[in-house]
């Protein structure tokens, strides 16, 4: 007789055969469809996370996936020993859209980072005419792009670098949305090829800065010549209500970095944007990776900013942004301490320490009721769904949010 397989089962294979660097919420999903996912017992959740905005476009979007079996039956790696005609059509594509002279295609975000590091420490030592191995990277408090050591080295979480060293040597400091402080590093040392910072902090919580700060750092890099690293791989592509998080405030950085969404969630996929000036430091061998810029990658890539575009989420995700916080600000709870974010890149601070397991349980008792959330930096949760989300859905998220705080005062 057939054994149903249970949820339990599948997360007893995880803990018995997988590590342990995930505390998952105990749900077991099977299945993703736009702004949905079901578990396997066939309950269906609306997705608040997005899978950290991978899945900007929603889940499976039909487009990006047709294109992803079309190109997986052609030709699905070349490696960068030759040619394809995929990559240059994507190369022309996503730097005509977003602006730029050229782009390195590259997997997950963290080698984004990693890359635009590299450019920027080239370009220090061939542009600037810093001594070699002195270039500085400046870096601010809270910040996250990845796990990798280079990136550890970055952080401010002992949560992600304790244990690890040693650590990446040339890297500063400073405070978010902090421009004095971030002048004064610049005036104290010459050495400082780069700037590297997220335009609203997701990891940190959703950090929104003060409106003109990001205009604030592009006029500091140009006045002490130092390099402007945006990190959009979860701002970017639509998630704030702009194409480009920058947008906002009409600043362009030297060097973007993209991921996530930039395939739509359906493979690894991410990109470094620069101009001749920068981008041309890097010479032929000097940088690269067996599956950067594969022509699988390539088309689903060029699949899933065409749906950003024909399907106007940036305009769809400001709207229902707006709402959601309106909405959230309006539910009379002592729960929520803070609402915040821009367009749908959202988070509730809980009126809790951020030891206090209170916002784990809220998000159970979300989960219980058909929202999946997820608490970042303990009291912290972030409220991010697809942005195809219509409006009509969101306004039953609502219904969920407000019917779950209720319930779970009463339980307080
Ligand atoms: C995980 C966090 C979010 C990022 C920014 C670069 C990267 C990330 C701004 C690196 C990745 C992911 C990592 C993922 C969960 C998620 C995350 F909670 F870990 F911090 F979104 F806030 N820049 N963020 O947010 O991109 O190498 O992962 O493709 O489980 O570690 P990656």
């Amino acid at each position: 007789m057939k054994t149903t397989v249970t949820a339990n089962d599948y997360m007893a294979l995880e803990d018995r055969y997988g590590a342990h660097n995930y505390h998952p919420m105990p749900v077991v999903l099977n299945r993703g469809e736009g702004v949905f996912v079901w578990d396997i017992d066939g309950k269906r959740y609306y997705d608040f996370l997005s899978a950290y905005s991978a899945v900007n476009q929603g889940h499976c979007h039909p487009r990006i996936v047709q294109t992803l079996i079309d190109q997986a039956q052609v030709l699905t790696l070349t490696s960068r020993a030759f040619y394809n005609d995929a990559l240059g059509e994507y190369e022309q594509y996503i730097t005509k859209l977003l602006g730029y002279d050229k782009v390195l295609p590259m997997n997950t975000g963290v080698e984004g980072g990693e890359t635009a590091i590299k450019l920027a420490r080239k370009w220090a030592y061939t542009k600037k005419g810093i001594a070699e191995n002195q270039a500085k990277v400046v870096f601010v408090e809270g910040n996250f792009w990845g796990r990798t050591l280079a990136a550890i080295s970055a952080s401010t979480d002992p949560s992600s670098y304790k244990g690890f060293g040693p650590y990446m040597p040339g890297y500063l400091i400073v405070p978010y949305n902090d421009l004095v402080a971030l002048e004064k590093t610049f005036q104290a040392d010459p050495t400082i090829a780069a700037f590297m910072v997220e335009p609203i902090q997701g990891e940190a919580g959703v950090v929104v800065p003060h409106e003109g700060y990001l205009q604030g750092v592009r006029r500091l890099c140009d006045q002490y010549n130092v390099l402007f690293i945006a990190d959009e791989v979860q701002t970017g592509l639509a998630r704030t209500g702009k194409m480009l998080c920058c947008d906002h405030e009409n600043v362009k950085p030297d060097i973007l970095i993209l991921g996530k969404a930039l395939s739509g969630g359906v493979l690894p996929v991410s990109a470094v944007l620069a101009n001749d000036e920068v981008m041309l430091c890097i010479k032929p061998g000097e940088h690269g990776s067996t599956y950067g810029g594969n022509p699988l990658a390539c088309r689903v890539a060029m699949a899933a900013l065409s749906v950003l575009v024909d399907e106007k989420l940036a305009e769809n995700s400001e709207r229902l942004g707006k709402i959601l916080r309106d909405e959230l600000r309006a539910i009379p709870t002592q729960l929520i301490k803070t609402v915040r974010g821009k367009g749908l890149l959202n988070a509730i601070v809980i009126d809790c320490g951020e030891d206090d397991p209170m916002a784990w349980d809220f998000c159970l008792a979300l989960m219980k009721n058909g929202l999946l959330a997820k608490p970042t930096h303990g009291n912290k949760i972030r409220f991010a769904p697809p942005l195809v989300i219509t409006e009509e859905q969101l306004y039953d998220c609502i219904g969920i949010i407000r019917k779950t705080i209720a319930e779970f005062e009463a339980t307080l």
